[in-house]
């Protein structure tokens, strides 16, 4: 076998967040996160961000797909696939309730020791994301969310309570989800589920609260990166940046500026998470911006000594940006620069399809930071039909991953780029973090529940199940 093949250990599997699928969201001493708090927004709309749990309102997370449950069942089906690893998050507030607790829920602790014992009956690997989308809403409301340097002490003790407890049980972890997709700081879902920040409409300090967070958030999983090793030193603890490749409108030498611009205010993430320290033109900006921060010569020190072993991404799309007259220094870089691309399909939600978009960004972290690649997700949300005889045909999933797949092959035998596994998003059908929609399905496995709560919650295979389950058996060879 070529050094350039995809290993025979590649770890096959399928990607979920607790929060989007777990729901139990009380259950023994569970705290609120924040994504207890949301509504389900309706196809393009926004969910909204309630203030606590109102009466009356649809909260999709409350019981979601009722994993919390049935995890044994699904955990079953996962394995008939063939599944090498499992990725899913620890709900932080089941964990602390209100995130600033001494001592852990010993409920919520066990709940995940079964689950990954579960998984392991059927050697499954599990591969577990710190904080995805479910800061406990307490942290919020009393501490302004990751705005507060305390938090970095709240999720340390969390990092360190989980990793001396599932030592034995979990190799590969990540910090952070999408940790850069907060760079869109207008967007008040993305600054709350990421960062904890509830903001409000054109928010003059948004900018400034997001790097402030961030830093933080960075420091934080820097110290939890040092303190996993001391726990376990092969532990391999990753970082988890959304990877939107950004390309220029045209061949103009401005619209390639720009999109190079806004390649480097959103990937400074993955900078700072594998080499240890903000880029060059990120320091640059913050100081022609006054974006003053508190950073301090410890916090530079952390960073460095808190490198990721792996950088974990997701890949859906690829986003297209032209120059614009009334940005002239290239300062601005957010959503109004981005243009449609007519050379790629779109989804049923306007996401733009694109298969070599996934091979170039793979080249791309791996040029940049020299470290291993996990792909932690990848998928296409789309409707399915259940015909009357039970049968889900969903043809359009299999040839998006079909596509994909063949894309990240290339990427290692052609390119050379080192892939340690492939979990495509949403392997059961679960609530859409967006639009907190059931309807936007990237299962292999159907769940019966509609956009209002209402289904049996019944499991059913869809064609890709079975597709899936030969491309894992032929190691991606049948596709
Ligand atoms: C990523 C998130 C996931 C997930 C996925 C699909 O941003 O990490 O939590 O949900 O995107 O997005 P959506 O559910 O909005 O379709």
């Amino acid at each position: 076998m070529s050094k350039y093949s995809l290993p025979k250990n590649f770890l096959w599997g399928g990607a979920v967040a607790a929060n989007q699928l777990e729901g139990a969201y009380k259950e023994e001493n569970k705290g609120l996160s924040v994504a207890d708090i949301m509504t389900a927004g309706a196809n393009g709309k926004n969910r909204e961000i309630t203030d606590g749990v109102v009466d009356g309102k649809y909260y999709p997370s409350h019981e979601a797909i009722d994993f919390y449950h049935r995890y044994k069942e699904d955990i079953k089906l996962f394995a008939e696939m063939g599944f090498k690893c499992f990725r899913t998050s620890i709900a932080w507030s089941r964990i602390f309730p209100k995130g600033d607790e001494d001592q852990p829920n010993e409920a919520g602790l066990k709940f995940y020791d079964d689950l990954f014992d579960e998984c392991r009956k059927y050697g499954i690997e599990p591969v577990i994301t710190l904080s995805h989308f479910e800061i406990p809403y307490h942290l919020i409301t009393k501490y302004g969310g990751w705005r507060n340097r305390k938090l970095i002490d709240f999720f340390t003790h969390y990092a360190e309570i989980v990793f001396k407890r599932y030592r034995d049980k979990v190799t590969y972890w990540m910090t952070f989800n999408e940790i850069d997709n907060q760079t869109d700081y207008t967007n008040q879902f993305l600054m709350a589920t990421n960062s904890g920040l509830i903001l409000k409409d054109n928010q003059a300090d948004a900018e400034a609260l997001m790097y402030q967070a961030a830093h933080y958030e960075l420091v934080a999983s820097a110290l939890a990166v040092h303190l996993g090793h001391r726990i376990n030193p092969n532990f391999k603890i990753g970082c988890m940046i959304n990877m939107t490749p950004i390309y220029p409108a045209s061949s103009k030498p401005v619209d390639i500026f720009q999109a190079e611009k806004a390649m480097q205010r959103r990937y400074w993430f993955a900078d700072v998470h594998a080499l240890g320290k903000y880029p060059r033109n990120m320091e640059a900006f913050f100081a022609k911006n006054e974006l003053r921060r508190d950073i301090t010569a410890e916090d530079r020190l952390i960073l460095s000594e808190g490198t990721v072993d792996y950088i974990g991404l997701s890949y859906y799309n690829s986003m297209t940006v032209a120059y614009k007259k009334e940005n002239p220094d290239f300062h601005f870089v957010g959503p109004e620069l981005v243009v449609d691309n007519p050379n790629v399909e779109k989804s049923s939600w306007g996401w733009p399809i694109d298969p070599l978009g996934f091979r170039y960004s793979l080249n791309w972290l791996a040029d940049h930071y020299h470290k291993p690649l996990m792909v932690v997700e990848n998928g296409l949300g789309a409707y399915d039909k259940v015909e009357n005889n039970g049968e889900i045909h969903d043809p359009y999933r299999i040839d998006y991953l079909k596509a994909h797949i063949r894309a990240m092959i290339d990427a290692v035998e052609e390119d050379g780029v080192e892939v340690l596994g492939y979990t495509p998003w949403g392997c059961i059908d679960l609530v859409s973090a967006g639009t907190g929609q059931m309807s936007k399905r990237y299962g292999f496995i159907y769940v019966d529940k509609d956009d209002q709560g209402h289904g049996s919650l019944k499991r059913i295979k869809k064609d890709s199940f079975f597709w899936y389950q030969k491309v894992i058996q032929s190691n991606g060879t049948a596709l």
